[in-house]
């Protein structure tokens, strides 16, 4: 049955995949885990922005990127989120928290979530009931690279 231009066709994508099996990374904002359309769906994942392991959204009430908007970005993780849980709603979802508030992050820090999302045994959501992986309280490497290389004048 044809569809007009511009939807989704869920029901056709659907009857192809409902993403069984697979875990979507989803590196922005984070996730509210308490949006009805994430409620289960979420893996436990990583706040690359605060470095903890909760990558729930977060506002500061703050221009962080001089625009004259503040938290503009607020939710928007959290809605491409919920895009996956509508797309594909057997697969799992793992929020990567990346960007702040205002959309900004760190592109190194951005890159190592993405190389982490690929590797299994580095997942927090791979090691069962526990306390997850546990990271250095550190930042990132390749964040503290850039800072060594930018002392180094
Ligand atoms: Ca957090
Ligand atoms: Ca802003
Ligand atoms: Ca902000």
């Amino acid at each position: 049955m044809a569809q007009p231009a511009g939807q989704l066709q869920l029901s056709v994508s659907h009857a192809l995949s409902q993403g069984e099996g697979t875990v979507v990374a989803v590196p922005d904002t984070g996730a509210e885990a308490s949006h009805p359309a994430l409620t289960g769906r979420l893996q436990r994942a990583w706040d690359y922005v605060d470095d903890d392991p909760d990558p729930a959204e977060s506002r500061n009430g703050r221009d962080d990127d001089g625009d004259k908007a503040i938290d503009e970005s607020y939710g928007q993780g959290t809605f491409v989120a919920g895009t996956v849980a509508l797309t594909a709603p057997k697969a799992r979802i793992r929020p990567m928290r990346v960007l702040n508030s205002d959309g900004r992050g760190n592109l190194f820090v951005v890159a190592e979530a993405i190389i982490e999302s690929s590797i299994d045994d580095a997942l927090p959501g791979r090691t069962g009931g526990g306390a997850g992986r546990q990271r250095a309280p550190s930042r990132p490497a390749p964040a503290r690279a850039v800072l060594e290389l930018e002392s180094l004048g």
